[in-house]
């Protein structure tokens, strides 16, 4: 498909939803978008593994977990790196957001990822796309994901789990992945991530 297909349109999705009659366990939880990576290792259990991880985090309930995605790296050489599968989570919060940055940091040593270079291969990539409607260019937590807004391997799920999402500043997640088009991205209908009991 082109990136320039005005038209397109993100598969239906296999989108699992956690809804609940009232957020007994938070008061007043601020709602953020974050974003797994994994290009090294079994992915898929890795991607389970960092929701479950943050699902067991005080103060954090995992809310929405999107479908798959395989996707071609981004910003390497074609070929010279593994293919990601990625993914986008929504939770709401009472951490703020550099507790959850931190709490990010802790899930993706547990799994062992090195880091060595920027853009590398790693194990788990744990970013956080947005935290409520906050802007921050503080380069330890720039808010929103400052590459969110380019990436389909961060729209496509994002969209498919909130359809009507924005991207703070930059505009609706719709139109940004229209923009961008769906190439180097394609679910994977045939694994699926579960939302912790
Ligand atoms: N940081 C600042 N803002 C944030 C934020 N909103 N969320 C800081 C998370 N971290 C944020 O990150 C580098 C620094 O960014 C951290 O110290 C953190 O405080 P890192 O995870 O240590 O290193 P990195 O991920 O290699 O660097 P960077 O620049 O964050 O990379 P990106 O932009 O996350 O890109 N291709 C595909 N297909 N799928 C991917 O998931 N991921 C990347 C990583 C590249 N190519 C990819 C994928
Ligand atoms: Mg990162």
């Amino acid at each position: 498909m082109s990136s320039s297909d005005p038209t397109v349109q993100p598969v239906p999705a296999s989108v699992v939803e956690q809804v609940d009659a009232a957020d007994v366990t938070l008061s007043n939880p601020k709602r953020a978008v974050i974003s797994l990576g994994s290009n090294l290792g079994n992915r898929l259990e890795t991607l389970q593994g960092a929701i479950d991880a943050l699902e067991d985090t005080p103060g954090v309930r995992v809310k929405a977990v999107s479908p798959v995605y395989e996707t071609e790296p981004w910003g390497v050489e074609p070929g010279t790196q593994p293919s990601y599968f990625n993914a986008v989570v929504l939770v709401k919060t009472t951490l703020p957001p550099d507790s959850l940055l931190e709490r990010g940091h802790a899930i993706e040593e547990a799994f062992e990822r090195v880091r060595d270079e920027r853009w590398g291969p790693r194990t788990l990539d744990v970013d956080i796309v947005s935290y409520q409607d906050v802007l921050s260019d503080d380069p330890v937590l720039t808010l929103p994901h400052p590459r969110a807004h380019e990436r389909a391997f961060v729209l496509a799920p994002w969209h498919d789990v909130d359809p009507e999402a924005v991207v703070p500043g930059r505009g609706a997640v719709v139109e940004l992945l229209a923009q961008v088009g769906l190439d180097g991205v394609a679910p994977r209908v045939d694994l699926e991530l579960r939302l912790p009991e």
